[in-house]
């Protein structure tokens, strides 16, 4: 284990100058002609001291803040197994993609959470952890935090969100917990056994993880007076239920699955109607191995949780039911009039499904065969196409597994959340889905875009709006850093009136088969002015582009429509209502059942909903106070400690992280110098506060300016860091006023040299 003094982080000082700043140089925006020419000279000398890179704790201080610098300070890091880094206001977290001995033990977390001033100590997630353990007691009143955790898929959100639940139930429990070596008490035990239960329902293997997230998820940790963890709620988001009856090519379905065809007992098989060599058409092998050991491990965490032994029997027996009921084929009917047959092999398997499922197997084979159409009073049934059956067949196992999901997180809501009177306020972690742009992509990867396009708002809305917009209230002409606003691609998706979502939403509404080419001209002729949108005119399947932050992505129009109804013939929740495993008829038996079917239609659809659930997760966040968690995948095959510099720059141009760097670097360079000087503490703070950003902001355009305009800034810097004086009600700290002053003076002084 490292030593604390190791742990204590030796500031790499390598500011240049000794008090200068970082050059606010970047792509595209030199003011000068030469500078792109000084740059291409300062990166190359920075990058010489090829010993010193891995020495940058945090990416502020590299000088100048380039890509490529950037990048190469994270290289060496890795390289000695660094894998955090301050990028200012943003922790950058690379995958090492292997355990990391005692990087995480309970001594780690004690000594950070014991620090005095834990910052001081090399980046890790428990600062961020502990920062806002601290924020929350607030110096006046408490604020509520959010710990939001991004990057792509299998960067290690997951992983990082666990990091995070685990401390604050190391810390925030009572103080025996500490001092022992156990694992953590009740409620804390509790709290974290939510996860691998949500996991082993939530999860699966796909190509890109092993363990991918197929859900999002806030949860906020309660905590009382004392600061101590008492609850929890969990909030998930889209859960992708297609992979229940489809798995994309080398992908798996859910764990657990798996999990229950290794770990069950002879007896349970029995019950399940499940042999050893039996093959499940939608459990397809991949061929790497992935957590399927583990079901012992969600069976206890259930039993933890409270949900009991016949609960559980109940959960999987739907489960196998599911399962059986995806070996079920229908031939193809030549007579359109009669309903198409089952396949003479899958007889056994509607039969054993309607078993586990206990509804009577004769209308379990009618509903999928024959559909009932309302007319008035009157009932008309019409057979169904082979497509249809299959189709009607995929749509019970998605629903049955959504509602099953959805009453999981209830229960556990309900087995950890504390009474509001016994808590005061939270901690809020959020782990979603990344940025995902695949070869086809459809209505899931536009609401998964468009969550991350939600949330990079919120992110340039807090930093670095907030910061720039501060220099500009100070009445400066500054150019802007060239960051990524992306209002205009949230109003091509869910702006009014007009958007992808209203027309979508229209379309799914309108009671006719959706058809995707007149949907495309639709999107053509309403959104022809969004300069988000394109139509590749060649493509003969039909689509549409959207130009995300992250990047471009192609969407297939096809079964978009449809996939947004997302109905549910009514005949198959009425089977399932009737259905004697009680826990079937409970789920379908609430109100929401009602929204699902087709009568619901109209009400809820796909990205309706989506939107609402996003929108008040919003909400929530723009009350917290927020800290962010850039995660990094080093590579796409997830090999241990491999480092791929393409795929990294990619995710940090994603992120927009140069750019944070490169503002984050203004704030700490003013922050050190006023904290030098010699002020009254409360002084230090309110000037700190209230004038870092101004008189950052003079001395950058200073120095970009310093050879046209030397003598006009000087006079400016005056001009502004007077009227915030006058503004801000501080003249009155004369002493204050004049340090400032000189301050500004050494700076002019510094440049003149
Ligand atoms: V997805 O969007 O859910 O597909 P995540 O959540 O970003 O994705 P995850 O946390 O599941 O990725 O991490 C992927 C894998 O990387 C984990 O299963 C671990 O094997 C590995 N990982 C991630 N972070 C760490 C770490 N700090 N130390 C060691 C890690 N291994
Ligand atoms: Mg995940």
């Amino acid at each position: 284990m490292n030593s604390a003094d190791d742990r204590r982080n030796v500031r790499a000082g390598h500011r240049n100058g000794g008090g200068t700043v970082t050059g606010f140089v970047h792509k595209g925006h030199s003011p000068h002609p030469s500078l792109d020419d000084s740059l291409e000279g300062e990166i190359r000398a920075f990058l010489t001291d090829e010993d010193q890179l891995h020495t940058y704790d945090d990416l502020t201080k590299v000088n100048p803040v380039t890509p490529t610098t950037v990048l190469k300070c994270l290289q060496a890091r890795y390289r000695v197994k660094v894998f955090y880094t301050h990028a200012g206001c943003t922790l950058v977290a690379l995958n090492p993609f292997q355990p990391i001995p005692d990087l995480y033990s309970l001594d780690v977390m004690k000594e950070y959470h014991c620090a005095s001033q834990p910052q001081e100590f090399k980046p890790h997630i428990f600062i961020v952890a502990e920062e806002a353990y601290r924020n929350v007691q607030g110096q006046l009143e408490p604020v509520n935090q959010s710990l939001v955790v991004s990057g792509e898929s299998g960067a290690g959100k997951t992983w990082t969100s666990r990091c995070l639940m685990k401390y604050y139930a190391t810390v925030a429990a009572s103080s025996s917990v500490l001092k022992s070596q156990d694992t953590v008490e009740r409620i804390e035990r509790r709290v974290l056994d939510s996860n691998p239960i949500m996991e082993a329902f939530g999860n699966a293997c796909t190509l890109r993880n092993n363990n991918s997230s197929r859900f999002g998820k806030y949860i906020q940790l309660q905590l009382d007076r004392c600061q101590l963890l008492v609850g929890a709620s969990v909030q998930t988001y889209l859960l992708e239920k297609t992979r229940v009856a489809c798995q994309p090519a080398n992908e798996r379905n859910f764990h657990i699955f798996y999990q229950m065809m290794k770990g069950a007992t002879d007896e349970q098989r029995k019950e399940w109607k499940m042999s050893h060599d039996q093959r499940f058409v939608w459990l397809p092998k991949a061929e790497k191995t992935i957590e399927e050991d583990c079901f012992h491990d969600t069976v206890e965490a259930m039993v933890h949780l409270g949900i009991n032994a016949e609960k559980q029997r109940q959960i999987f027996k739907i489960l196998a039911g599911i399962l059986q009921l995806g070996n079920v084929n229908f031939s193809s009917s030549t007579d359109e009039s009669q309903p198409c047959n089952l396949q003479e092999q899958s007889k056994d398997f509607l039969q054993r499904a309607a078993e586990l499922l206990c509804v009577p197997a004769e209308e379990l084979q009618l509903c999928l065969r024959v559909r009932t159409l309302k007319a008035g009073k009157q009932s008309v049934l019409k057979p169904c196409s082979q497509a249809e059956c299959s189709m009607r067949r995929d749509c019970l196992a998605k629903v049955i597994y959504a509602q099953l999901f959805e009453w999981l997180v209830t229960f556990i809501n309900n087995s950890i959340c504390a009474d509001k009177s016994t808590w005061c306020n939270f901690i809020g972690v959020l782990d979603v889905y990344g940025f995902e742009c695949f070869q086809i992509n459809n209505l899931e990867q536009l609401c998964i875009n468009y969550a991350n396009e939600k949330l990079q708002q919120h992110f340039v809305a807090h930093y670095l709006r907030a910061q720039q917009e501060e220099y500009v209230s100070e009445g400066l002409q500054w150019s802007f850093v060239k960051y990524q606003d992306n209002q205009s691609c949230l109003d091509l998706i869910e702006g009014s009136p007009v958007s992808v979502f209203s027309l979508l939403n229209e379309e799914s509404r309108l009671n006719r088969a959706s058809d995707a080419k007149t949907f495309k001209v639709r999107l053509e002729k309403e959104l022809c002015d969004n300069v988000n949108i394109s139509w590749d005119k060649f493509s003969k399947v039909p689509h549409f582009t959207v130009a995300h932050y992250a990047g471009k992505v192609n969407y297939q129009i096809q079964g978009m429509v449809e996939k947004n109804k997302d109905p549910v013939p009514p005949e198959l929740i009425s089977l399932l209502q009737k259905s004697e495993n009680a826990l079937l008829h409970q789920i379908f038996t609430d109100r929401e059942a009602e929204n699902m079917t087709s009568k619901g239609l109209s009400k809820v659809t796909v990205v309706s909903k989506f939107k609402n659930s996003l929108e008040s997760l919003m909400k929530i966040l723009h009350t917290t106070t927020p800290h962010y968690t850039r995660c990094i995948k080093p590579n796409p095959d997830c090999k241990p400690l491999t480092f791929k510099k393409e795929e990294v720059i990619m995710q940090l141009e994603a992120c927009g992280i140069v750019e944070t760097i490169h503002i984050s670097a203004a704030a700490l360079t003013c922050l050190t110098l006023v904290s030098q000087l010699d002020l009254l503490e409360d002084q230090r703070k309110r000037i700190l506060s209230q004038c870092a950003f101004s008189i950052q902001c003079c001395w950058l355009r200073y120095q970009r300016r310093r050879r046209q305009a030397r003598r006009q800034s000087a006079t400016l810097i005056q001009a502004v860091v007077r009227s915030w004086l006058v503004r801000r009600q501080v003249q009155r700290w004369n002493r204050a006023a004049a340090v400032i002053q000189n301050t500004w003076r050494k700076w002019r002084d510094l440049v003149k040299e």
